[in-house]
C-alpha cells in the first residue's frame, strides 16, 4: 500500500502557504510601498463582475452595518471589504492547494512543478495588479516581480509540504511525527511567522507614516459664514461643518489611488481650439479660486445615514477653463476619466449655465487628501456623489455621450439628490423652562442639494405637523439645520420629520431604497420622557 498526501491536506497546505504569502505582501507594502495583491484582485473582480451583483454586495454590507448600528458606515464598509478581499484570497489559495495535491497524487510530476505553477499564477496576478493598482508607491515593475517571486515561493512551499508528507504515509512516524502532528506543527509555525510579520509590518507602517505636518485648516482659524445665525441647533444635532477626517469616503478602490503631483497634469483635449495640459500650480495660480461650502451625499446613503458631509471646497468654475480651451460648436459633453478608471460625462451646456460647477483642488484650504481625490475632483450641484469623479486625470471634450461608471451599472442616469430630512436629536437631558412649561429641544438637518430648504415640519405621535425653525445655512449648497422645542409630555413618543425644498416641492414621503435613484422616506425617532 503506497498512500500519498490527499486533497484535504492539500487544502490545509494551500491555506497555510497563502497566509505566509499575504504576510510577505503586507510587510513589503509597509516597507517598500508595493502592491497588496488581495486588494487588487478584489478591485479587479469588482470592476468586471456585473454591476447588479456588485451593488448587491455593497448594499448587503451597508445594511449589515446599519443593522449592527455601527458608526462610520463608509469606514466600516471599507474594513469589511478588506477582510472579504483577504478571505477570498485565502479560499482561492486553499482551493489551489487542493487542486495541486490532487494532481501530484495522480501521477509523478517533476518536483519543480510547484515553482513553475506558482510563477504562472503569480504572473497572472501580477498583470491583474498592474491593471488596477493605483495605490502602490513602488514602481510597477517591482510590484510585479515581487508578486511573481512570492507565488513561486508559494508553489515551492506547497511542493515541499507534499514531499515531506509523502513518507509519513509509508511509515506512520517520521522524525517522531505522524501526518497530523506534522501539519499541526507547520500550521503553528505559519501562525507564529504571520503574527511576527504582521506585527512588524504594523510597526513599520507607524514609523514610516508621514508625520501630521500640523497644517492649519481653514475651519480651525475662521468662523463659519453663518456664525451669527439667530437659531442655535438643539443639543446633539450633528456638526454643521464636517471635519475632513470625519467625512465619509466612498469609491471603487480598496485603497485610494495615489497620484503624485510631479507626475500629474490635467489633460484637456478633444474637440477644442486650444488643447491644454495644466499642472496643479498652474490651476491654482492661473485662475481666481472659488470657495464654496458644499454638502455632498452618496446615492447609497439610507435615510438618516452618515454617507453625507459638508466641507469647504476650493477650485475653479469649469466654465472659466472652457472659455480658454474653446470647444468646437459640435462639442456637447466633457468626458472625465479618473486615475482609478472611474468616468462620468457632463453636458457643456450645464457648465456654461452654472458657475458653481467646479474643479476642486482643496478642502478646508488643504490640498485634497488621497482618500478624497487628490489632486482634483469635480463638484456638480444637486447631484449625488456618483456623478462626481475624484482623482481626475483627463477631460475629453466630445460630441459623444457616454454613460458614467455607475450609470452603466444600473444607477440613475441623472442622480439628482432627493430632498431629505433627519431627526438628529431629542435632547431629553437639556430641557428648557419657559414659564411653567418644560420644552424638549428636537433638532436635525434637511437637505435638497442646491435647491435649498424652504420648510421643515415635525409631528409627534398622532399630532399635527408643526413648522420647525430653520437655521440660516452655511451656504445655499449645504444642508439646513432645524429645531423644534416641543412642549414636554411624559410618556413614550415618536417624532417624525419632513421637509419642502426651495422650489416648494415636498420631499417624497414614501419609503424607497437607495437603488437606483437614492433613498426616500420619512425619518422618525422614538423617545421616552419620564413624568416630572
Ligand atoms: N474616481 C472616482 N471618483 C468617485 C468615486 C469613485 O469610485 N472613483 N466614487 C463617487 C461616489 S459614489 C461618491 S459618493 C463620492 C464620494 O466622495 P468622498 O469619498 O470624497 O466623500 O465620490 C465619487 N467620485
Ligand atoms: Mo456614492
Amino acid at each position: 500500500m503506497h498512500e500519498k498526501p490527499n486533497a484535504g491536506q492539500g487544502t490545509v497546505a494551500g491555506f497555510l502557504a497563502t497566509v505566509l504569502s499575504l504576510m510577505i505582501f503586507f510587510l513589503a507594502q509597509g516597507l517598500f510601498g508595493t502592491a497588496f495583491v488581495p486588494f487588487d484582485l478584489f478591485d479587479w473582480m469588482a470592476r468586471i463582475l456585473p454591476g447588479g451583483l456588485v451593488t448587491f454586495g455593497i448594499d448587503l454590507i451597508v445594511s449589515i452595518i446599519a443593522a449592527l448600528n455601527l458608526e462610520n458606515t463608509s469606514g466600516t464598509a471599507k474594513t469589511a471589504e478588506h477582510i472579504l478581499a483577504i478571505f477570498i484570497m485565502l479560499i482561492l489559495g486553499a482551493l489551489a492547494g487542493r487542486l495541486l495535491f490532487s494532481l501530484w497524487r495522480r501521477s509523478e510530476h517533476d518536483p519543480r512543478s510547484g515553482l513553475i505553477i506558482g510563477v504562472l499564477i503569480g504572473a497572472v496576478l501580477a498583470f491583474i495588479s498592474a491593471a488596477v493598482n493605483q495605490s502602490a508607491t513602488a514602481s510597477q515593475f517591482v510590484s510585479m516581480a515581487l508578486i511573481a517571486a512570492v507565488f513561486a515561493g508559494w508553489g515551492g512551499v506547497l511542493r515541499w509540504l507534499y514531499d515531506r508528507l509523502t513518507p509519513l504515509f509509508s511509515h506512520e512516524l517520521a522524525g517522531g511525527l505522524n501526518r497530523r502532528q506534522f501539519l499541526i506543527r507547520v500550521g503553528g509555525a505559519t501562525a507564529a511567522l504571520t503574527f511576527a510579520g504582521v506585527g512588524f509590518g504594523a510597526v513599520v507602517r507607524r514609523t514610516l507614516a508621514p508625520e501630521d505636518e500640523s497644517v492649519r485648516t481653514w475651519s480651525a482659524d475662521n468662523p463659519l459664514p453663518n456664525t451669527d445665525a439667530a437659531l442655535q441647533p438643539a443639543p446633539g444635532t450633528r456638526a454643521e461643518f464636517t471635519q475632513i477626517q470625519s467625512h465619509y469616503r466612498i469609491d471603487i478602490n480598496s485603497l485610494p489611488p495615489v497620484v503624485r503631483e510631479d507626475d500629474w497634469k490635467l489633460k484637456i483635449h478633444g474637440q477644442i481650439e486650444n488643447p491644454l495640459e495644466l499642472t496643479l500650480s498652474e490651476l491654482r495660480e492661473n485662475y481666481e479660486p472659488l470657495h464654496q461650502f458644499i454638502t455632498l451625499s452618496c446615492i447609497s446613503n439610507p435615510v438618516a445615514g452618515d454617507l453625507i458631509g459638508t466641507q469647504r471646497w476650493t477650485g475653479i468654475p469649469i466654465k472659466r477653463i472652457l472659455e480658454d480651451v474653446l470647444p468646437h460648436p459640435e462639442a456637447l459633453y466633457l468626458k472625465i476619466t479618473s486615475a482609478d478608471g472611474f468616468d462620468e460625462s457632463i453636458a457643456i451646456e450645464r457648465i456654461m449655465a452654472d458657475e458653481c460647477i467646479m474643479l476642486a483642488y482643496a478642502w478646508d484650504d488643504l490640498p485634497l487628501t488621497t482618500a478624497h481625490g487628490f489632486p482634483l475632483r469635480i463638484y456638480i450641484p444637486d447631484r449625488y456623489g456618483m456623478k462626481q469623479p475624484k482623482w481626475i486625470m483627463d477631460i475629453e471634450v466630445t460630441e459623444r455621450y457616454d454613460e458614467g461608471f455607475w450609470v452603466r451599472r444600473g444607477w440613475d442616469e441623472v442622480a439628482r439628490v432627493n430632498a431629505t430630512s433627519v431627526v438628529d436629536t431629542v435632547a431629553i437631558d437639556s430641557l428648557i423652562e419657559q414659564g411653567n412649561q418644560a420644552l424638549v429641544p428636537i433638532g436635525g438637518m434637511a437637505y435638497a442639494g442646491a435647491r435649498g430648504i424652504s420648510k421643515v415640519e415635525i409631528r409627534v405621535d398622532d399630532g399635527d405637523w408643526q413648522k420647525a425653525q430653520l437655521r440660516q445655512p452655511i451656504s445655499d449648497l449645504t444642508w439646513v439645520l432645524w429645531r423644534y422645542d416641543w412642549p414636554f409630555e411624559a410618556g413614550e413618543h415618536t417624532v417624525y420629520v419632513r421637509c419642502v425644498d426651495g422650489q416648494g416641492v415636498p420631499q417624497i414621503e414614501t419609503s424607497r431604497g437607495e437603488r437606483p435613484s437614492g433613498a426616500t422616506g420619512i425619518d422618525s425617532r422614538w423617545f421616552f420622557l419620564s413624568g416630572s
